[in-house]
C-alpha cells in the first residue's frame, strides 16, 4: 500500500468516527465541475489583435516568457493542464476576443457567428469538456470615453448590443453541440474616474440595452445569461454603471443569473454571504472565484478563508446544478500555467474541505444556540486529515501529488513554452 493509501485508510476512519464518509464526499467532488479560463493563458488578449493593450479597466501585469501566441498553443496548455494534472471533468471559458477566421479576414465583433468558434468547439467536443462563454466589451476601438452599451452615443451603443446578441447565439450553438448548457456572462467597464455630475442616465440607457441585448428568447438548455457588476476598475475609480445593486436588480427582474466576482466588491465584503441571500430570487448564480489584492480584483486563486467560505457555501447550498463556479484571474509574472494548477486545484481543494466537514455536529449546535459546540467543531474541522483525502483523490484519478505537479510544469516549460 503507497503512503497515501495508508494515510487515506486512516483519515477515512478518523472521519467515520465523526459521522462523516470520506468516500461519499469524494464522489461528491466529481459534480463540482469548474470552468477554466482561458484567458489566464495569453494574458487577455485573444487572437483579433494580440499585440493590442488590454483596455476597459483591466491589466495583466508581468511578462513571464512563454504566453500562448495562438488557439493551438493555447487549446495545447489547457489540455496540458486538465488532462494531466487536475481531476474530474471540468468546463472551458472562452472569451469572444478568442475567434478565429479561416480565410485571415478578421470579422467584427458585432457580426460573429458560431462558425468563428467551431475549433474551440471541435476541439471540447473531442476532449469532453463543456464551454463558456463571455461578450468582450474591452481592448477595443468602440469603446468610447470608457464606454460600451452604457454610451449615449447610439452608434457605439448599437454595435455593442449587436456584439451581445451575437454571443448568445454562439454560446446557445455551443451549448447545443456540446450538450451542456452554455453560461454567456455579461460584464462591461463602463464607467468614469472621476465622481459623475449625472450618476442616473447611464444606468437607465443600459437598463433599455439590456433588455434589447435579451429580447431574443433563446433555450436555457442550452445557453445561460449572467449579468457580473464591479466596484470600480482602473480608470473607472469614481462610477461603475454596472454596480452591485444595478445588476441585482436586473437579474432578478428580468430571472438571469447574478454573477459574483470575489475581487469586484468592497475589500472587506465577502461574496460567500450572497449566494443564499440571492438565490432565493434569482435562477442561479455564475461564480467568478478570483482573489482581490487591493486594487486588483485578480490574483491567482489561493487557499484563503475567502475561498474556504465560498466552497463551504457551494456546498452547503447543494445546488450544483444552478451554482456554477468559474475562475477568473489573470497573472503574467508568473508561469500562466503554474497559475491555471494552483487556482484549479485550491478551488478543489476548498470544496474537498467543505465537503469533509462536520456539518451535522455544526448545525445541531447552532439549532440549539450551542455557540460554544459551533465554534469548537468549526475549528475542529480545520485540523481533521482532509490532506490526506485530497491526496489519495490524486492518487486514485492518477494526476501528480501537490509535491510532484511542478516538476511536469517545469518539464513543459523547458520544452514546449521556452521555445515559444
Ligand atoms: C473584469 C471581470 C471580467 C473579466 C473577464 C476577462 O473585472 O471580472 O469577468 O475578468 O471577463
Ligand atoms: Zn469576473
Amino acid at each position: 500500500m503507497s503512503n497515501v493509501s495508508a494515510a487515506y485508510k486512516l483519515a477515512s476512519e478518523r472521519y467515520a468516527e465523526i459521522g462523516v464518509d470520506t468516500a461519499k464526499a469524494l464522489k461528491k467532488l466529481g459534480n463540482y465541475p469548474i470552468s477554466l479560463q482561458c484567458w489566464q493563458g495569453d494574458d487577455v488578449r485573444g487572437f483579433e489583435n494580440p499585440d493590442g493593450d488590454l483596455t476597459g479597466g483591466i491589466q495583466t501585469t508581468g511578462n513571464y516568457p512563454g504566453r500562448a501566441r495562438t488557439p493551438e498553443e493555447l487549446r495545447g496548455d489547457i489540455d496540458f493542464v486538465l488532462k494531466g494534472l487536475i481531476a474530474g471533468k471540468h468546463r472551458v471559458n472562452v472569451h469572444a476576443c478568442y475567434s478565429e477566421f479561416d480565410s485571415g479576414k478578421k470579422v467584427e465583433r458585432n457580426e460573429l457567428q458560431p462558425e468563428h468558434f467551431k475549433n474551440w468547439i471541435t476541439w471540447a467536443k473531442k476532449n469532453g469538456y463543456g464551454m463558456d462563454f463571455n461578450p468582450t466589451f474591452f481592448s477595443h476601438p468602440m469603446m468610447k470615453d470608457g464606454f460600451t452599451v452604457a454610451s449615449r452615443d447610439k452608434k457605439v451603443r448599437k454595435f455593442w448590443i449587436q456584439h451581445e446578441i451575437q454571443t448568445r447565439r454562439i454560446a446557445a450553438a455551443i451549448g447545443k453541440a456540446l450538450g451542456t448548457a452554455c453560461v454567456n456572462n455579461f460584464w462591461i467597464p463602463d464607467g468614469l474616474k472621476d465622481v459623475p455630475a449625472d450618476r442616473e442616465t447611464p444606468r437607465l440607457i443600459l437598463k433599455e440595452a439590456l433588455d434589447e441585448c435579451f429580447a431574443e428568447k433563446l433555450d436555457p438548455k442550452y445557453m445561460l445569461d449572467a449579468v457580473e457588476s464591479k466596484l470600480f476598475g482602473i480608470g473607472a475609480e469614481s462610477y461603475t454603471v454596472g454596480s452591485s445593486e444595478f445588476y441585482l436588480g436586473y437579474a432578478v427582474q428580468n430571472q438571469k443569473l447574478i454573477t459574483f466576482d470575489a475581487g469586484h466588491f468592497h475589500p472587506t465584503e465577502t461574496i460567500s454571504d450572497k449566494l443564499s441571500a440571492a438565490m432565493p430570487f434569482v435562477p442561479g448564480i455564475l461564480l467568478h472565484v478570483s482573489r482581490g489584492v487591493r486594487w486588483d480584483s485578480d490574483h491567482v486563486v489561493t487557499i484563503t478563508d475567502d475561498l474556504i467560505a465560498i466552497a463551504q457555501e457551494i456546498v452547503r447550498l447543494g445546488r450544483s446544478k444552478d451554482i456554477h463556479i468559474g475562475l477568473d484571474y489573470f497573472d503574467a509574472s508568473i508561469n500562466r500555467i503554474a497559475a491555471w494548477v494552483v487556482g484549479m486545484r485550491s478551488m478543489q481543494k476548498a470544496l474537498l474541505f467543505a465537503l469533509l466537514e462536520p456539518r451535522k455536529q455544526m448545525v445541531d449546535a447552532e439549532k440549539t444556540a450551542d455557540f460554544t459546540s459551533r465554534m469548537a467543531w468549526t475549528e475542529a474541522a480545520k485540523s481533521l486529515p482532509w490532506q490526506a483525502v485530497w491526496d489519495y483523490y490524486c492518487e486514485q484519478n492518477d494526476i501528480p501529488l501537490d509535491t510532484q505537479w511542478l516538476a511536469e510544469v517545469k518539464a513543459y516549460e523547458k520544452n514546449v513554452l521556452a521555445k515559444r
